[in-house]
């Protein structure tokens, strides 16, 4: 999930000095800032600061990050015509987003070793949405009338998503991140059905391509299908190592669905971290019981909210370090 942002004040003065995709865009502002919650938390994995809008910006869309509002597209897809005649289907990739891959090789440098650095892509489907209705939705009424209406020229923007992602995911390992994390943060808005045509499919596509292109420098792959329950059983065959869940999802639920095939990570509720430090420890030895001693990666459910406490931050993360499996006690 997201470690540096708003919940920061070191960020917040980078962020306001700079604006955000300029920081995206300066390797060393990105490296600062993704340190930044390393200096605060022992964290066992660090995130590089990037994000999932970068690729339909090297696909030639803006994006512009609304200061109260998130992400929003001045001018998003309106019809199939209208992407066939403004997207960028191959961008050279390797240029375009050159910023992200030198910001990697430097904070892989000034990390030194002492934790792993994790490089992340949003999911094809997951970025359509965001092309289609410019910016965060509650329905995704409007890209789901694409899949149900405009099925031929859907797979063919989720084909031309999908090849941009994997060059993506494959150049920031290349430039040094050692695990790669795909964010379906929209998966839940689609039906099983529909997840089954235009999601699953080029998920298994990315970790696939992306293995057989690096080789024996593969590095392990995170899926993360948010709010997908029922996509967990097949994701568990997709060639992913991991699968992140979010708290609307049981443990026991998630192991039984995976049967050992992957690990998991996750899932408390990022909400959590308002509760008194008490419950907070409590609700963390709870989770950690439920997921058991193996095949699991300690995260939230999903981001951490602007107004949270950085001191409940730590509270989080001290509690996970100190908790005891043999013991069953904190
Ligand atoms: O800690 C880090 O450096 C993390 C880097 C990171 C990651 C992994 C950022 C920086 N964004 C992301 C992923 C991301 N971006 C996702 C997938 C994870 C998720 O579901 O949250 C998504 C959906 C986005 C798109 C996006 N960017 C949103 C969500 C908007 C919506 O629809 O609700 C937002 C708010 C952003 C801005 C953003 N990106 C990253 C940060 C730190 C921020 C906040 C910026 C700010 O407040 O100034």
């Amino acid at each position: 999930m997201r470690q540096a942002g708003r919940y920061l004040p070191e960020y917040r003065a980078v962020s306001q000095a700079n604006g955000f995709f300029n920081i995206c865009r300066t390797p060393e502002l990105a490296c600062e800032v993704t340190l930044q919650p390393l200096r605060r938390f022992e964290y066992d994995a660090s995130i590089i600061f990037s994000d999932i809008l970068v690729v339909p910006q090297a696909m030639g869309m803006e994006v512009q990050m609304v200061k109260g509002k998130g992400p929003v597209f001045p001018a998003p897809l309106e019809s199939p015509e209208d992407m066939q005649s403004r997207l960028e289907f191959k961008p050279d990739v390797a240029s375009v987003l050159s910023y992200v891959y030198e910001a990697i090789a430097l904070t892989r440098t000034n990390i030194g070793g002492a934790v792993p650095l994790i490089g992340f892509v949003g999911a094809p489907w997951t970025l359509m949405a965001y092309m289609i209705e410019g910016g965060g939705s509650k329905t995704h009424s409007k890209a789901k009338k694409w899949l149900y209406i405009h099925k031929a020229a859907s797979h063919q923007l989720l084909q031309a998503i999908t090849d941009v992602v994997v060059a993506h995911l494959v150049e920031q390992a290349k430039a040094g991140a050692q695990l790669l994390q795909v964010f379906d943060s929209n998966a839940g808005a689609l039906t099983r059905e529909l997840y089954d045509e235009f999601g699953l499919p080029y998920l298994t596509q990315i970790a696939t391509r992306v293995k057989s292109a690096l080789g024996a420098a593969a590095v392990p792959m995170t899926a993360f299908a948010r709010g997908a329950h029922w996509a967990l059983h097949d994701l568990s065959y997709s060639f992913y190592d991991v699968l992140s869940i979010d708290w609307t999802i049981d443990p026991e639920y998630a192991r039984t669905q995976t049967g050992g095939r992957v690990a998991l990570q996750g899932n408390i509720d990022p909400c959590y971290l308002y509760a008194s430090d008490e419950d907070l420890v409590a609700a963390v030895g709870t989770m950690l019981s439920a997921f058991g001693p193996t095949g699991y990666i300690c995260n939230l459910g999903h981001g951490i909210y602007p107004d949270m406490d950085p001191a409940k931050v730590k509270v989080f993360v001290d509690a996970v370090h100190a908790y005891d499996h043999t013991q069953r006690t904190l």
